[in-house]
């Protein structure tokens, strides 16, 4: 099964980087790094660590934005494009740097203007338009942290965002283009701000036309920034100035704000994307598909991308609005050379057929990337052979809103890729698998044993939180909340948040092994599969399956699936139970929420849907079940 691809020769012969292997000198390491920035002043000390409390390049100080903007027009490269911007409508806009620098300077002039010092916080909900970058970097420009919310959550989650980071502007539009129709943004904005007294004014881009209600707060984007001067001095911070704070959730119902600060992060950001994406700026077309109100939007939209001046896409939209071919349609108009998506996105094209790439032409692309949790063999494989056309090396990123940027995985022109498994820690970074005790072994927790650039600083307002979820299992190491396995090659396997691995009569089982091998037979579209107490066993393996659309039903099938789980892994991992399903529940980053799906194989009333994409979902799966036994 663990077959490796190696690097095309091809690919290697040109590669940015052609070992995988750790330097000798970690800190010397870090600092080659930090100078592919422009810092004003150079640090004095490369890392200060006192756990769990790191500071990277002290005393230096640098401008975020000017690193991301104007730096590469001062270098001649003002006519290079930025972003290729392509709305779900089809309307298109054309960005370079030289746009993108006279547009930071402008929006930078309004913040200032209305007040926004250096240090306070700014919310950003905007939908996925060149806005949204030139939003974030203003705020970078002039010291002001921004909170991008993603435009998918309610008021009520907003709301939270603002008042638990205090933040005194909001920036968002009158809504945006999704399946086809305007979705209105404001509305949820004007209900949030309602019960945010500390926010001052709001800032409205006009991107749908559509109808808004207005009071003395709200400001148009395109009457302030639009007509503001270009003439902005850009004054450098602390290395540790707070570049941004985001929300992710964690196990209880409250949203961590994981703050990140300018020069480590941006260090990192840059670094992996330069080596990970093996970006060649003068060259390739890289997209993103992420949306910026996540992390991967953050790293590997906005502040990666830019800080290495390279070329990329930007899209508005869902992938099967106007039609299901739309991303091949924008490779193909593009020239995309390098594609990071997520395996959600790539199991949904699996779902919709290989006849579907194949009517583009997807010859431009060498490189694809996955991001958002374990990618099983099948789709790695898929991906591989229908976009990638068997020639373009994956690269599975493992990393989290926390670390800030990409910590595990394979390097394309060095690592012979295993299908499922992100790997090898980047150089510069540390790893590691421990047991309970805190010991290094085979199948364990996932640790991150050195402090690294864009290690998340702490989580806003709340540094015992901060302590005890990270730090407390294992003083000085972090504890990532992912399960790990270490192959015999010492290649790193991530199995799934911890709490989603299996104990089933005493043997570990992750629950994304059972869902690759589901996804594995040809009847299957999509699986997740949840760990239910069971009294014999500790646990039993339950399964909720999609079918695709040309499989047929009964329950001779079923059978046959759980057969197919005992081939593929092992009679231990057999589901006790799989339920035929129209829809899995996930949260708005495509996650699958287990914990519901654990509700229903436990037979007890769902907890909280507020953050599913779709909260209609939850009814479908119970009403189609049969009545409790
Ligand atoms: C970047 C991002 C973080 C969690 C993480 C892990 C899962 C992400 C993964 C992966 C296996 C990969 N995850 N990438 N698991 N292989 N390549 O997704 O950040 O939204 O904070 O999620 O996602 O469980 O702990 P975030």
């Amino acid at each position: 099964m663990d077959n490796s691809y190696p690097p095309p020769a091809d690919f290697a012969a040109r590669a940015n980087l052609t070992s995988d292997a750790q330097p000798a000198d970690r800190l010397a390491f870090w600092a080659t790094q930090a100078a592919r920035l422009d810092w004003e002043r150079p640090w004095d000390e490369v890392l200060r660590w006192e756990p769990p409390n790191a500071e990277w390049f002290t005393g230096g100080t640098l401008n975020a934005a000017v690193n991301c903007v104007d730096r590469h027009v001062a270098a001649g490269l003002g006519d290079r494009v930025a972003i290729h911007w392509e709305g779900e409508p089809g309307d298109t806009r054309t960005i370079t740097y030289a746009d993108l620098h006279d547009e930071v300077r402008r929006a930078a002039n309004v913040l200032t203007e209305l007040g926004v010092h250096a240090g306070e916080r700014v919310a950003i909900y905007l939908p996925m338009i060149p806005e949204a970058v030139v939003a974030m970097l203003a705020c970078a420009r002039i010291g002001a942290p921004h909170t991008v919310v993603f435009g998918g959550f309610s008021a009520e989650s907003l709301a939270a965002r603002i008042t638990d980071c205090d933040a005194r502007l909001v920036i968002t539009a009158d809504g945006g283009f999704r399946r086809g129709a305007a979705s209105a943004l404001k509305p949820q904005v004007d209900a949030a701000v309602a019960r945010c007294p500390g926010v001052l004014n709001v800032l409205v881009v006009q991107r749908t036309g559509q109808d808004v209600e207005w009071t003395e707060r709200d400001l148009w984007w395109h009457e302030t920034v639009g007509t503001a001067s270009t003439a902005h001095y850009a004054r450098a911070f602390d290395a540790e100035h707070p570049l941004f704070v985001l929300y992710t959730s964690g196990t209880t119902a409250k949203p961590k704000g994981i703050l990140h600060t300018t020069g480590g992060y941006l260090t990192q950001a840059a670094y992996t994307h330069h080596a990970v994406f093996d970006l060649k700026p003068e060259t390739d077309v890289y997209w993103c598909t992420a949306d910026v109100g996540w992390v991967t939007g953050h790293s590997y939209l906005v502040y990666g991308p830019l800080a290495n001046g390279a070329t990329q896409v930007m899209y508005e939209g869902t992938p099967d609005s106007p039609h299901r071919g739309r991303f091949w349609e924008l490779v193909a108009k593009y020239g995309v050379t390098i594609l990071y998506t997520a395996p959600t996105a790539i199991r949904t094209f699996m779902k919709w057929g290989e006849e579907l790439p194949a009517g583009y032409d997807l010859s431009s692309l060498r490189l694809l990337g996955s991001v958002g949790e374990p990618i099983n063999p099948e789709a790695w494989r898929w991906y591989h052979e229908h976009i990638g056309g068997g020639r373009c090396p994956i690269v599975d990123t493992w990393w989290q809103t926390e670390t800030g940027a990409i910590m595990i995985s394979p390097l394309p022109g060095a690592t012979a890729t295993k299908p499922g498994a992100a790997q090898r820690p980047l150089p510069g970074v540390s790893a590691d698998v421990f047991d309970e005790a805190g010991q290094p072994t085979e199948v364990g927790h996932l640790v991150l044993t050195e402090p690294w650039p864009s290690m998340l600083r702490g989580i806003w307002g709340d540094p015992e939180r901060y302590r005890d979820t990270y730090w407390a299992t294992y003083p000085e190491n972090y504890f990532a909340g992912d399960g790990a396995r270490r192959d015999a090659d010492g290649d790193i396997w991530l199995l799934g948040r911890v709490d989603d691995v299996m104990n089933v009569s005493g043997h570990r089982i992750s629950t994304t092994e059972v869902e690759s091998a589901l996804v594995n037979h040809p009847a299957v579209a999509e699986a997740a599969v949840v760990g239910a107490s069971d009294a014999t066993t500790g646990q039993g393996i339950v399964a909720f399956v999609i079918l695709r659309e040309s499989a047929e039903l009964g329950e001779e099938l079923v059978g046959r699936l759980r057969g197919h789980v005992a081939e593929q892994i092992g009679a231990i991992a057999k589901p006790r139970q799989i339920l035929l399903v129209p829809e899995l529940p996930k949260t708005r980053s495509g996650k699958i929420m287990r914990r519901l799906l654990r509700d229903v194989a436990e037979r007890r009333p769902f907890g909280d849907v507020t953050t599913l994409a779709d909260s209609s979902v939850m009814d479908l799966i119970v009403e189609g079940l049969a009545p409790a036994a």
